[in-house]
């Protein structure tokens, strides 16, 4: 008997009218009901000026407004928000297959996992990822083997299942960063804690719809920055 029911989808927007309501309606709610697990869909919103807000409603999601900035902020204070056991997350921008998380979430659960990050990599589509971005992530995952000897392949996926009790077996979520660093941190958070099962799988990235909201290349570098410190505190 499954007695885990009810599902948190967590998306943090910043002006996506063009992705938001796409990333919304790819999710598998049939196959939702017929497990009958509940779900929540948030979106924590940097006060976006577009129709975002409007558009995440008419889909049934709650709206969080947060309008300090950061990736890392958007999660510290949506999370925390959420009612589920089970806690999925990703980017509002259409680019993660929000198609498959049931079967994502299926293998958390058969496999009695407690956080899946997926791997974007095994999947490329054609247009989701520039040059720069992809020599970006490379440097950065190679830090991520040399100073945590974390070997993940996508060091920057923002798509994570797990379960929402796996956050009282690592450092309180305030310790975060604020900003994009949250993505490799909750990583090596949950595959550094020893009682945590943490998995890598294999999924997908698309190209995206609207304009991308980080600076790749001052974001990258301050992401790098975050890793050293981090393994220096
Ligand atoms: N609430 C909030 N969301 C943000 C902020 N910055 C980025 N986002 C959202 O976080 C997700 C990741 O940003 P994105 O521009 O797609 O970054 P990329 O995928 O690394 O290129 C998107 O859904 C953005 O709308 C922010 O300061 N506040
Ligand atoms: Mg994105």
């Amino acid at each position: 008997m499954n007695i885990i029911t009810k599902i948190s989808v967590i998306l943090p927007t910043i002006n996506e009218e063009k992705g938001i309501g796409k990333t919304i309606d790819s999710i598998n709610r049939d196959y939702f009901k017929k497990n009958k697990w509940d779900l929540e869909i948030i979106i924590v919103d940097g006060d976006s000026k577009d129709k975002t807000q409007t558009i995440a409603k008419s889909k049934g999601a709650k709206i969080i407004v947060e309008k300090r900035k950061g990736y890392g902020r958007a999660y510290k204070t949506g999370i925390p928000k959420a009612t589920g056991d089970i806690i999925v997350t990703g980017d509002a921008d259409a680019t993660y297959p929000f198609e498959r998380i049931h079967i994502y979430i299926k293998q958390l659960i058969d496999e009695n996992l407690d956080f899946i990050t997926t791997d974007r990599f095994a999947e490329l589509g054609h247009g989701s990822m520039s040059v720069k971005h992809y020599f970006g992530n490379t440097i950065l995952d190679l830090a991520l083997r040399i100073l945590y000897f974390l070997k993940i392949n996508d060091s920057q996926s923002g798509m994570w299942i797990f379960r929402k009790n796996a956050l009282n077996k690592i450092q309180p979520l305030e310790d975060f960063s604020n900003g994009m660093p949250f993505s490799e941190e909750i990583k090596i958070e949950m595959f550094k804690a020893k009682n945590i099962k943490a998995k890598e799988i294999p999924s997908a990235l698309y190209a995206r719809e609207g304009d991308v909201k980080l600076e790749s290349f001052s974001d990258g570098l301050k992401n790098l920055k975050y890793l050293f410190k981090k393994r220096l505190r």
